[in-house]
């Protein structure tokens, strides 16, 4: 048998305006490496990281999605099997922020119910072409009750911070999450059935 490389299996899921950054904070989570050169992302990727948060082993699955407008169809099929999803804009481009209401929407429209949600202004690095100020971001994650991060992918200001505050709200969510999340878990019936307790599984 397969050693067991993990405990706990965490979809998370990356949205946001085309350009705001998304793969870049992905590519430095998940590389610690960073890119100038804009190749936008065709539908959809992802990347696997694991990180240990009290004392378990996490498989993040992070899902990259484009930002593009042709591509909403296939993006948000994607949201239905995430259990965080981080909402991004770029605090240098004004419409991206005024685009996050949409985003809120499509999440509220096509997310789980109970999925854990984040907010991030990227490109803090820029703060001479800075447009949108912190306290907006701030304002608009408190209407929400959701959290809130300034990032930078480039110069890697609170990547993994935000990456592991979003495993730990996770972490902290009912047992229910973390069954489904378990590498032995097979589906539904699973979870009605006779393993309904975490160390049954
Ligand atoms: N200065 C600065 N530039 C950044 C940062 N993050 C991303 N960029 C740049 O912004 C551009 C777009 O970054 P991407 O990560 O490809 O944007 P995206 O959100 O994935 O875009 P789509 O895939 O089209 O949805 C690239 O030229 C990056 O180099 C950052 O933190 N600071
Ligand atoms: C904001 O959303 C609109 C409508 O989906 C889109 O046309 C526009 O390109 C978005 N803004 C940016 C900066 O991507
Ligand atoms: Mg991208």
């Amino acid at each position: 048998m397969a050693k067991k490389t993990y405990d706990l299996l965490f979809k998370l899921l990356l949205i946001g305006d085309s350009g705001v950054g998304k793969t870049c904070v992905l590519f430095r989570f998940s590389d610690d490496a960073f890119n100038t050169t804009f190749i936008s992302t065709i539908g959809i990727d992802f990347k696997i990281k694991t990180v240990e948060l009290q004392g378990k082993k996490i498989k993040l699955q992070i899902w990259d999605t484009a930002g593009q407008e042709r591509f909403h169809t296939i993006t948000t099929s994607y949201y239905r099997g995430a259990m965080g999803i981080m909402l991004v804009y770029d605090i240098t481009n004004g419409k991206s922020f005024e685009n996050i209401s949409k985003w809120l929407r499509n999440i509220d429209e096509h997310a789980n119910e109970d999925v854990e949600r984040m907010l991030l202004g990227n490109k803090c690095d820029m703060d001479d072409k800075r447009v949108v100020p912190k306290g907006k971001g701030e304002q608009i994650a408190r209407e929400h009750g959701i959290r809130f991060f300034e990032t930078s992918a480039k110069a890697n200001i609170n990547i993994e911070k935000a990456f592991l505050t979003l495993a730990e709200d996770i972490l902290r969510k009912p047992l229910k999450l973390h069954i489904v999340s378990h590498p032995k878990y097979l589906g539904p019936k699973d979870f009605e059935g006779r393993c309904c307790s975490e160390t049954s599984l």
